[in-house]
């Protein structure tokens, strides 16, 4: 490897910071079931002590993604303790995701309930939502909502599009100015038949609408199998509203799989339309990168590092593409050139240099292996195992 893309990859490595979610260290499992971890963290402090442990073998997961259901207990009132803990365990508050899902009142939804109390109550959440992101000086408060309907005729869906219309422009009116409210969208589920949010365009619209601080979240799972996200990501570069991302990865829908374990090369494909249009503008994308995973048969903190040492690898290839070669050979329709170099960055081998990055950084070459001989697994089974025999935690 030259020192050119020796280079590129160490500018990429200082760049990339990946945020990792409170909710992928608890137990979860699917709606069939759960299998309970004895390591898992049964606790905000023990989520935050895990995600601790990722960024100090990785260097590069400074924040964690937090619940305000799961891990503010009493609202607003939790943020002294949860800053305390993050301080406590080397990590921030990232991006703060109310929950609109779980609560009983929900069960026909939340902004797009027919009855005005629940709105009420599910926007009042997202304002406590957006004071508790306030008070620990987080910037992206990110939404995604289950509502929708499952049977055609039962739900009148313009009427439900004004009421996200307006309450989502309530809600963007109570940020302050640096801070971002993200719209997550997804096809299906829990609802099937219909989504309030279901694509792209639709989150496009509400951000739009909410006002200039409102962005869209893409998350990987939430699309259907054959969909283009590279040229989503694209599409939400050129308009500036690309706020936030969800990396998992998919086989057939909402799998939750570990980041590039079926398509690492669709990975590759969005991390490059990031860094062209970073290139060819001369500004960073400011994208809030976010693990959305929740391993039920995987260890979390495994997983993690798995997902985070595969996202820094693909980013990687994907810096190593020579643009200005990429855009002449687009210019001259030469298509087997350009796509060639996509190719052959996808090719390279970028371990060995993420390995000397790691190495000038004091940090472990394999931050998995490190992690194996660390004795932080066994130590947490052993403290946690009894508790995770009898509580059964989180969503499915
Ligand atoms: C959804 C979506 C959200 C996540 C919830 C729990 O499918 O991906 O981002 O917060 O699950
Ligand atoms: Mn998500
Ligand atoms: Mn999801």
């Amino acid at each position: 490897m030259g020192a050119l893309q020796s280079d590129r990859i160490v500018r990429a490595l200082d760049q990339l910071r990946i945020e990792l979610p409170s909710w992928g260290f608890a137990n979860t499992g699917t709606r069939f079931g759960k299998f309970i971890q004895a390591a898992a963290a049964t606790t905000t402090e023990e989520k935050l002590s895990d995600a601790g442990e990722v960024h100090r073998l990785t260097a590069v997961c400074p924040t964690v993604a937090l619940h305000v259901l799961w891990d503010f207990p009493q609202g607003a009132a939790s943020t002294g303790e949860v800053r305390k803990l993050s301080q406590r365990y080397g990590v921030r508050a990232g991006s703060i995701n109310p929950n609109l899902f779980q609560d009983q009142e929900y069960k026909f939804g939340s902004f797009g309930n027919p009855d005005p109390a629940v709105r009420r109550r599910a926007f009042e959440h997202v304002r406590d939502s957006i004071e508790i992101a306030r008070r620990l000086e987080s910037r992206d408060i990110s939404l995604w909502f289950a509502d929708g309907s499952n049977y055609p005729g039962t739900a009148n869906i313009r009427q439900r599009k004004r009421w996200f219309e307006e309450m989502l422009r309530a809600a963007h009116a109570e940020l302050s100015p640096t801070q971002h409210l993200l719209v997550e969208y997804k096809p299906f589920e829990p609802a099937f038949y219909h989504t309030d949010i279901a694509d792209w365009g639709m989150a496009l619209h509400l951000a739009r609408h909410a006002g200039a601080q409102a962005k869209v979240l893409v998350d990987t799972g939430h699309h259907y199998a054959a969909q283009n996200i590279e040229q989503i990501v694209a599409w939400l570069l050129s308009e500036g509203m690309l706020g936030g991302f969800h990396f998992n990865d998919r086989r057939y829908a909402d799998d939750d799989l570990t980041l590039g374990s079926i398509d690492p090369y669709q990975v590759f494909r969005i991390f490059h339309e990031i860094l062209l249009y970073e290139w060819e503008t001369g500004k960073p994308a400011d994208i809030a990168y976010m693990i959305d995973q929740s391993h039920n048969l995987k260890g979390k903190i495994e997983a993690m590092i798995q997902t985070v040492t595969m996202a820094q690898e693909l980013y990687c290839k994907a810096a190593l593409v020579d643009y200005g070669e990429l855009l002449r050979s687009q210019s001259h329709c030469d298509l087997v050139g350009a796509e060639s170099l996509l190719q052959d960055a996808f090719a390279t081998d970028v371990r060995p240099a993420i390995h000397e990055w790691r190495r000038a950084k004091g940090l472990p070459d394999n931050p998995m292996e490190a992690f194996r001989q660390s004795g932080y697994l066994e130590r947490i089974s052993k403290e946690r195992a009894a508790r995770n025999s009898q509580s059964v935690s989180s969503y499915a």
